[in-house]
């Protein structure tokens, strides 16, 4: 197994926070991290070398999308996604599970396999643990996660706990089906609001020895303060020195708890989707760029940015492109929330390096909450 070393540079004192690096094929990460989405191989609208200067160092992409289409074979034939998106930093894959709960069509959910239909043509297909390491194998991202079963946040216990037995179980095919070496395999903790079956999840999968634990069913509906609950109760389980991933998540605040909960890596939809609906996250809160009162403002949309939207342009300008519906608007706004999101984390791993963490999260919520 390629060594995926994670040096813990500074743990807090008076919160459970961490900053560290995290060595893989592709190069170091600096956590805690935010990896922007790009499910298709692509972060929408922006070339690889934008995404990189906005401070991004890993992005994520999607099991489920990319073996739709174009299909793993074909990634895996032009030489892996690294060189198909022509991302030369690190990427981690996601396995699939949650996709297929949420998106796709479900047919049908058994210890051996899920059966679904695709959303994208209605055909019907299948994804076992097994055929979850293969695509991801395929792709060749350098950190990949185990095919698990997120219930929604409002399940009958039976339903959480059958949930947590078969994510303890596939983690484990998951993990002998692994040909790779060069791939870090992530178990993911699942458990619902429910302390003592996140502590069940954890017991499964820590014995599993994986190089990393992903925390998956959070943020699918439950309230923020169940979610900082929940991290509270579960980060706990997770061995200290291996990186901690809290997915699909979040708002800036949820980043801001979670770190301060343990959490090293995040990934989120927002930014990106956020910003080709222009709404852009700002150091004084949200901005809605389709608002009138935009229209002959001056100013740049967040003078402590130094992204290309906030340097070069007017929050006039900007809000002209997407009233004009000019594709630059969305491009514009994607950057500038990514450059947020990387401004937050190393904002953060700056903070718990000199030990003023507790007083940085203090400071980030009342002035995000002044404004909206
Ligand atoms: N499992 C997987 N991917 C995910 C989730 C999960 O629970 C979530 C939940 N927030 C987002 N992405 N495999
Ligand atoms: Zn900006």
């Amino acid at each position: 197994m390629t060594h995926f070393a994670f040096h813990l540079d500074a743990t807090d004192t008076e919160t459970a926070a961490r900053a560290g690096r995290w060595e893989t094929p592709h190069g170091v990460v600096d956590t805690p991290a935010f990896m922007p989405v790009g499910t298709l191989a692509t972060v929408k609208g922006l070339l690889p070398e934008q995404l990189k200067a906005t401070g991004a160092q890993m992005v994520l992409s999607n099991t489920y999308h990319l073996a739709l289409r174009p299909g793993s074979d074909i990634v895996k034939e032009m030489g892996g996604l690294h060189k198909f998106m022509d991302w030369e930093g690190p990427i981690l894959t996601d396995s699939g599970g949650f996709q297929v709960f949420s998106l796709a069509g479900l047919r049908k959910l058994t210890d051996e396999k899920a059966v679904f239909r695709s959303h994208i043509d209605g055909s019907l297909l299948e994804l076992s643990p097994e055929k979850a390491v293969k695509i991801q194998e395929d792709l060749g991202a350098d950190c990949i996660m185990c095919l698990d079963e997120c219930p929604p946040a409002n399940d009958v216990p039976e339903k959480i706990k059958a949930a947590v037995d078969r994510t303890t179980l596939w983690a484990k095919r998951c993990r002998d089906a692994q040909v790779r070496d060069d791939q870090a395999l992530f178990g993911i903790v699942q458990g619902g609001i429910s302390e003592e079956m996140r502590t069940r999840s954890a017991e499964g999968l820590v014995p599993l020895g994986f190089p990393g634990y992903a925390v998956g069913g959070l943020s699918v509906g439950e309230a923020p303060v169940d979610m900082y609950r929940t991290l509270d109760f579960t980060v706990p389980h997770l061995p200290v020195e291996k990186p901690r991933y809290l997915m699909g998540v979040g708002r800036p605040e949820d980043i801001l708890e979670a770190v301060y909960r343990g959490i090293d890596l995040f990934d989120c939809v927002l930014p990106t989707r956020n910003g080709r609906n222009a709404m852009a996250f700002t150091s004084d809160g949200p901005v809605r760029l389709r608002n009138a009162v935009h229209q002959r403002d001056e100013r740049p949309l967040d003078p402590e940015c130094d992204c290309t939207a906030c340097t070069r342009y007017s929050r006039a300008y900007l809000r002209h492109l997407f009233i004009a519906k000019e594709m630059l608007g969305g491009i514009l706004l994607s950057l500038h929330n990514i450059a947020f999101y990387q401004k937050l984390v190393r904002d953060l791993r700056n903070a718990v390096n000199s030990g003023t963490v507790a007083q940085f999260r203090a400071n980030q919520l009342a002035r995000w909450q002044a404004q909206s």
